[in-house]
């Protein structure tokens, strides 16, 4: 059964059918497994003794995404498709905005229930916010993403990981369990669903092309299940290696935990019966379980009560205030944005790590908060700065455009979930970080050599190919 705190009734409805089918509008969270969304969906309706559809919009752009991100979100969505329907549950695309597109949707099918899945971001919250306006159906709105339900976890904005961090210590034990494994569905529902052709979805999106796919992950459930096996083998290396960008010690988890198409609860319970088995783990299983659980669901509680999430007001009192006062100081260079894409700056290791995200799209997480430090540096204002820093981010990683992504560029850029530094030039009391810094923690020589020559995006048509 869920928890009733992981589950907010957004709407009950007298009046409208009681037999139609339970529909559940796919957001966040696209796989079959340790999804409470779904679990919670096919239990109601079992309940009513009716049929289950899943139903997911398709925009043709969103927030900057590019090719390469949309290939792996539909490519993940066919095989999602394609495991519910073997289950009896049809899984339908629509195309456009879901105002525009679901309110006949659930009309045609005469549903008696829609559930959806929680999501912070403003454009998902407006797009909940329209169905509802738009409709008139019962529904119900579930966290299937956040181990500790966003909204419970904490009522407020959270200054940091250390007041978050005892919340969620003291209620993991109510909520880190497994969810209920999805059956077969007895309730036909008709008429079927068309199967998902994701090569013909991506003809119908309008994105930026250049930016590719890349070959080197594998989207879907089964390929992000398989991923997360492999990396619990490397798991105990994660504790002393996860900051060195010359090796592989971070999981590369985060495209698929940004798709849906794995959860980060089925990571933690995973670790945990890895620990009970092997207690010389324990560290790196710690410094694993801080990531994914404390850093990733903070990120979602700043993007959940702080509107202005991607904006300098988003920033604490004290980091707006240090950032005004410097804000006329000298800049050693000014960098304008098609500089910064290009990886065109005086900075070799900057360079980089702006290579590394547009070849593979993934920069290492250790070099994320240099590359957006150096980018408050070398611009001419901290708004800016942030708005390269989310366009770059949201357009080349494949896991961009998550809570994660607005609030590590805020924690690097503004300060938020910091604490203020000493004072120095244009960061003010932001944290400072420099090349000698890294050069302690790992060989910069070896990270920059890795990639060393460069296609410019656009000109050649090579970006964002996989070239390593
Ligand atoms: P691992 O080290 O294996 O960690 C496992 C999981 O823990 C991650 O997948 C992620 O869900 C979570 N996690 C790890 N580090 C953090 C962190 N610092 N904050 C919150 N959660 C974390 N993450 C994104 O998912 N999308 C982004 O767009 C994004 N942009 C970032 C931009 C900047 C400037 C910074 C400083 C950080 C950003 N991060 C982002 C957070 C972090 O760098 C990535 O989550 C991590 O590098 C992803 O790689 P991984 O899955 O191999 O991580
Ligand atoms: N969500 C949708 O509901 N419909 C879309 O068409 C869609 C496109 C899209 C493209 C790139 C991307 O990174 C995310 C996209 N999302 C879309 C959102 C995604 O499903 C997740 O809800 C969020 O990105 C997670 O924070």
């Amino acid at each position: 059964m869920i928890h009733p705190e992981r589950l907010r009734i957004l709407r009950t409805s007298h009046g409208t059918t009681e037999s139609g089918p339970v529909l559940y509008w796919v957001n966040r969270d696209r796989r079959v497994h340790d999804n409470w969304a779904l679990a919670h969906a096919q239990q109601q309706a079992l309940e009513r003794k009716v049929p289950l559809r899943v139903v997911f919009c398709l925009v043709p752009t969103f927030e900057q995404a590019s090719l390469r991100q949309y290939h792996f979100m539909l490519h993940g969505l066919e095989e999602f498709a394609r495991d519910l329907a073997a289950l009896h549950i049809p899984c339908d695309v629509l195309l456009g905005t879901p105002a525009d597109v679901l309110p006949a949707y659930v009309a045609q099918h005469d549903a008696s229930l829609l559930v959806t899945d929680f999501e912070p971001l403003k454009i998902k919250r407006a797009w909940l916010a329209d169905v509802l306006a738009a409709t008139h159906i019962s529904m119900h709105l579930v966290d299937a993403h956040n181990i500790v339900p966003c909204w419970h976890a904490s009522p407020k904005q959270e200054f940091g990981a250390y007041t978050l961090r005892p919340k969620l210590t003291r209620l993991l034990p109510t909520f880190l369990h497994e969810v209920p494994a999805i059956v077969a569905h007895p309730f036909l529902a008709t008429p079927a669903a068309a199967p998902v052709d994701a090569n013909a979805l991506l003809a119908t999106v309008r994105v930026r092309t250049d930016v590719a796919p890349v070959d080197w992950i594998v989207p879907g459930e089964k390929a992000a299940r398989r991923h997360g096996t492999a990396f619990l083998q490397r798991l105990h290396r994660y504790g002393t290696e996860r900051n060195d960008p010359t090796l592989q010690a971070q999981s590369d988890l985060s495209p698929y935990f940004h798709f849906g198409q794995l959860a980060p609860l089925r990571m933690a319970l995973d670790v945990n019966r890895m620990v009970a088995d092997d207690p010389d783990v324990a560290t790196s299983a710690a410094s694993f379980l801080e990531e994914l659980i404390i850093r990733r669901e903070l990120s979602d509680n700043y993007t959940h009560y702080n509107d202005a999430y991607d904006r300098f007001e988003g920033f604490p009192a004290w980091a707006q205030t240090s950032l005004n006062e410097h804000r006329h100081d000298v800049r050693d260079h000014v960098y304008a944005h098609d500089v910064w894409e290009a990886a065109r700056t005086h900075d070799p290791l900057w360079n980089a790590a702006q290579r590394q995200l547009v070849r593979t799209g993934k920069m290492h997480g250790y070099m994320r908060m240099y590359w957006a430090k150096k980018i408050l540096e070398w611009t001419a204002s901290p708004e800016e700065a942030q708005a390269i820093a989310i366009a770059l981010n949201d357009t080349y990683e494949l896991d961009g455009r998550d809570p994660n992504g607005y609030a590590g560029i805020a924690w690097s850029i503004g300060g938020v979930h910091d604490r203020a530094w000493f004072e120095r030039p244009v960061y003010g009391k932001i944290r400072y970080m420099n090349a000698n810094g890294c050069a302690s923690k790992f060989n910069v020589k070896t990270y920059i050599a890795r990639y060393d020559t460069y296609a410019d995006p656009g000109a050649d048509g090579l970006s964002g190919r996989l070239d390593l």
